[in-house]
C-alpha cells in the first residue's frame, strides 16, 4: 500500500518544511505520490546510478545538518516540490515535460563535488556536496535552476551555446528566482540573487546578481557583437537582466533587505512590470516562440509577440519589454 504522506523535512537552507513522501507497510520514503511519484535517492558518493532510495521507519528527514545524509535529501526533495508546484500553479503545467510524470533526485554525488546538473538522459538532477561536503548545492534557486533545464529542453531547448545557451542558462536562473519568490520560505526568501545560499564563492556571496549580472566579475550586463563566444553561465547575463528590469525597474530598490540596483546600457530609465507578469511573459514566450535557434533578437521579437498577445501591443506590459530589451542593449 502506497498512500501520500505528510513527512516534516529538517532541511540545511530551509527550516523544517512538509515533504510529500510515501508509505509502504511500516516505512516510509521521499517518494512524492502527490507530484508524479518524484523520488530522492541517497548517491552516497558515487557517480553512477541510482544508490538507494532515501527510506526509514519514521517520516522525518534530515536534522538540518549535513552530516546527517538526510539532510541533503530533505532540501533537495524541497527543492524539487516547490518546482513542481510553481510550474502547476503558476503556469498550469503538470511536471517538466507537461505530462504529470515526475524526475528524480539524487544527492551526496562524489566527493566535494562543487556543482549539480539535470541530465535529460536520465530525466533527473543530481548535486554535489560541495567544498568540504559541507555546502550541499541543494538550495531551492540551484533546485529549480537545475529542474528548469529540464522544462526548457521539452520545450524551447535552446541550443546549450551561443546565444541560444545563454538563453537557455537565464531561463534556468529567471524561473528558479521565480519559484524562489513564490515559495515564500522565511529562511530563504525569494531575491534575484542566485545561490546565495550554498556559499560557492567561501566569502557569502552569490554565485550571479540578475539585476547587474557583472557584479560576478564575469557575467554580461548587456549585448554586445560577439557575446554569443562567452560561457552561457555569462551571456545569460543579458537575460536576466532584461527580467529583472522587465520585474522591478531601473534603479535602486531595496526587496526583503536585499539591495539592488540596475542600470540601463542606453542610460533611459525602465519601469517594471512585476514579477508575476515577466515570468509569465517569458514562460510563454519558452513555450510557444523559442525554438533551439533563439539568439537575443529573436527572444526579443517573441516576448514582444507574447506581450501583444497577452495585453495588447499598445499596453503598457508591451512597451515595458520594448525597454528593458532596449536596456539591455537588445535593438530592433
Ligand atoms: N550547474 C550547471 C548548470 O546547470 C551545470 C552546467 O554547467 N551545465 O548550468
Ligand atoms: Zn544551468
Amino acid at each position: 500500500w502506497q498512500g501520500i504522506e505528510n513527512g516534516t523535512g529538517n532541511t540545511q537552507y530551509s527550516g523544517t518544511v512538509t515533504l510529500g513522501s510515501s508509505q509502504s507497510g511500516s516505512n516510509y520514503t521521499l517518494t512524492d505520490a502527490g507530484r508524479g511519484n518524484h523520488k530522492t535517492y541517497n548517491l552516497n558518493r558515487g557517480t553512477s546510478g541510482t544508490g538507494t532510495l532515501f527510506s526509514g521507519p519514521d517520516d522525518v528527514w534530515g536534522n538540518g545538518q549535513p552530516s546527517n545524509l538526510e539532510t541533503a535529501g530533505a532540501d533537495a526533495a524541497y527543492g524539487a516540490q516547490l518546482t513542481w508546484d510553481y510550474y502547476k500553479n503558476v503556469h498550469g503545467r503538470s511536471g517538466i515535460r507537461g505530462d504529470g510524470v515526475g524526475a528524480y533526485s539524487r544527492v551526496h554525488y562524489g566527493n566535494n563535488y562543487v556543482n549539480a546538473f539535470w541530465s535529460d538522459a536520465c530525466f533527473c538532477m543530481t548535486y554535489g556536496d560541495g567544498s568540504g561536503n559541507s555546502k550541499p548545492l541543494t538550495s531551492i534557486d540551484v533546485a529549480a535552476h537545475e529542474m528548469t533545464h529540464g522544462v526548457t529542453a521539452a520545450t524551447g531547448n535552446m541550443t546549450y551555446s551561443g546565444e541560444s545557451g545563454g538563453l537557455n542558462e537565464a531561463t534556468s536562473d529567471i524561473f528558479a528566482a521565480a519559484v524562489e519568490f513564490n515559495a515564500n520560505n522565511p529562511q530563504d526568501k525569494g531575491d534575484y540573487l542566485v545561490g546565495e545560499k550554498i556559499d560557492i564563492n567561501g566569502d557569502g556571496t552569490p554565485l550571479r546578481y540578475m539585476d547587474k549580472p557583472s557584479k560576478d566579475g564575469s557575467s554580461k550586463d548587456s549585448w554586445y557583437s560577439g557575446i554569443g563566444n562567452v560561457d552561457v553561465h555569462y551571456s545569460s547575463g543579458v537575460a536576466n537582466h532584461f527580467y529583472y528590469l522587465l520585474s522591478e525597474g531601473s534603479g535602486a530598490k531595496e526587496i526583503d533587505g536585499v539591495q539592488y540596483d540596475s542600470p540601463t546600457s542606453d542610460g533611459l530609465p525602465v519601469t517594471g512590470i512585476g514579477r508575476d507578469k515577466a515570468s509569465l511573459i517569458w514562460f510563454k514566450a519558452l513555450t510557444t516562440k523559442f525554438t533551439t535557434t533563439t539568439n537575443y533578437a529573436a527572444a526579443r521579437t517573441g516576448t514582444l509577440a507574447v506581450a501583444g498577445e497577452l495585453y495588447g501591443a499598445t499596453s503598457a506590459e508591451y512597451k515595458a519589454v520594448a525597454h528593458a530589451w532596449a536596456a539591455v542593449n537588445v535593438g530592433s
